[in-house]
C-alpha cells in the first residue's frame, strides 16, 4: 500500500485522550489533537520568554547579540524553593514550566497517534525517559537540594559551564558509579546500533544485479561470527533497553550527587578499601 493511501485509510476519528472530536484533525501531514495545541502553545510561549530574557542579558544590542552567550539563569540559591522576580530567575521558572508543558504534551500527542494506529506505546514510553532526565535536573534535584538555583541555566555555553562546575564539586565525576553505568550504556548503544545498521545495510543494499538477502542471512552471519544471533525482534528490544538504560542511569548519577552523596566521588570507593577481606 502506497504511503498516501495508507494514511488515508488510518486518518479516522478516535483515539483521543481528551477533547473528543474537537481537535481531532490534521494540518498538512501533522496530527493536531488537544496536545498538539498545548504543545504549540507552550513551545511558542517558552521560546518568546527565552527571546525576551535574551534582550535582558549581557548582549542586548542587535549588533552584539551573541547566540552562544545567551543564557537564562535560574534564581539565586537565596530564593530557595520560592518564586523569584522575573529578571532574577523568575523567567527561568516560567520557561521551565513551558518546557515541561511542551514535552509532556508532545509525549501525550505520541500516545494519541499510537492509539489511532492501534500500535504499542513504546515511543511515548521511550520519550518519557528523556522528559524524566530533564525533570530530574530542573525539578527533582533542586527540590531535594532545597533551591531552584540548583537547576541548570538555559544557554548553549552556560549549560556546559554548569555541567563542568557541578562535576568538579564532586572532585572527579567519572568515579560516580551511576555515571560509569550511564557511559557504559551510551557506548554499548552505539555498538549495538553500529552492528544493527551495518548488518541491515549489508543484506538490503546489495551490489547491482545481486538479490536482496533475508533474515536468515542476518542470523547466520552472527552465528558464524560469535555463535549467537539475538534475532530481528531481539536486537530492537536490546537497543531500546540499552538506550533507555543510558538515560536512566544518567538521571540517577546526577540526582544522587548532592542529595545522597556530598563528598568527592573518588572517596565513595573507600567501601572497597574498607572490606574486611583485606
Ligand atoms: C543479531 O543477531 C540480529 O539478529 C539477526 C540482528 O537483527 C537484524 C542485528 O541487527 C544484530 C546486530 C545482531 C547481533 C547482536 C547480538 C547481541 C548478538
Amino acid at each position: 500500500m502506497a504511503m498516501l493511501s495508507f494514511e488515508k485509510k488510518y486518518r479516522v476519528r478516535g483515539g483521543t485522550l481528551i477533547g473528543g472530536d474537537l481537535f481531532d484533525f490534521w494540518v498538512g501531514p501533522f496530527y493536531v489533537g488537544f496536545f498538539g495545541v498545548s504543545a504549540f502553545f507552550f513551545a511558542l510561549l517558552g521560546t518568546l520568554l527565552i527571546v525576551w530574557g535574551a534582550t535582558l542579558g549581557p548582549t542586548p544590542e542587535l549588533q552584539t547579540f551573541n547566540l552562544w552567550q545567551i543564557s537564562i539563569a535560574p534564581p539565586d540559591l537565596s530564593y530557595g524553593l520560592g518564586m523569584a522576580p522575573i529578571d532574577q530567575g523568575g523567567l527561568w521558572q516560567f520557561i521551565t514550566i513551558c518546557a515541561i508543558g511542551a514535552f509532556v504534551s508532545w509525549a501525550l500527542r505520541q500516545v494519541e497517534i499510537s492509539r489511532k494506529l492501534g500500535i504499542g506505546f513504546h515511543v511515548p514510553f521511550a520519550f518519557s525517559f528523556a522528559i524524566g532526565a530533564f525533570v530530574t535536573l530542573v525539578v527533582i534535584r533542586p527540590i531535594l537540594m532545597g533551591a531552584w538555583g540548583h537547576g541548570f541555566p538555559y544557554g548553549i555555553m552556560s549549560h556546559l559551564d554548569w555541567v563542568s562546575n557541578v562535576g568538579y564539586q564532586y572532585l572527579h565525576f567519572h568515579y560516580n558509579p551511576a555515571h560509569m553505568l550511564a557511559i557504559t550504556f551510551f557506548f554499548t548503544t552505539c555498538l549495538a546500533l553500529a552492528m544493527h545498521g551495518s548488518l541491515i545495510l549489508s543484506v538490503t543494499n546489495p551490489k547491482k544485479g545481486e538479490p536482496v538477502k533475508t533474515g536468515e542471512h542476518e542470523n547466520t552471519f552472527f552465528r558464524d561470527l560469535i555463535g549467537y544471533s539475538i534475532g530481528a525482534l531481539g536486537i530492537h528490544r536490546l537497543g531500546l533497553f540499552l538506550a533507555l538504560s543510558a538515560v536512566f542511569w544518567s538521571a540517577v548519577c546526577i540526582v544522587i550527587s548532592g542529595p545522597f552523596w556530598t563528598r568527592g566521588w573518588p572517596e565513595w570507593w573507600n567501601w572497597w578499601l574498607e572490606l574486611p577481606l583485606w
